[in-house]
């Protein structure tokens, strides 16, 4: 009976064990591409002022389109910068910043 219920115990920690795994790499794979958007802002961002100006904004979707993240490949292939820009520029000061990209799931 004390057997059972020790291999029940092993049984449930190897399970538990297995579930942690899986989703802490389920968590990691769902942050790849948020962690390759942020490199890619951080080498884009050539002045370090926490926002992509319309150059800066060029050379990040030419890096994130490398990466294959969103619509980044799209917007290089259509050569669709100035639209994707004005787009993402929501607050229209002519800068794209990190929040403005999160809002469309960059
Ligand atoms: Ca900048
Ligand atoms: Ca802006």
């Amino acid at each position: 009976m004390s057997k059972t219920f020790a291999f029940r115990n092993v049984a449930l920690s190897l399970a538990a064990g297995l579930a942690v795994v899986t989703a802490t790499h389920h968590a990691h794979a769902a942050e790849t591409d948020q962690d390759k958007a942020a490199a890619n802002f951080q080498l884009a961002d050539a002045n370090s002022d926490n926002a992509l100006s319309k150059s800066e904004f060029i050379t990040f979707i030419d890096l994130s389109a490398a990466s294959n993240l969103g619509r980044a490949g799209l917007i290089k292939k259509n050569r669709r910068y100035d639209t994707a820009f004005s787009r993402l520029d929501a607050n229209k000061d002519g800068a794209v910043t990190p929040a403005e990209l999160s809002e469309v799931g960059f």
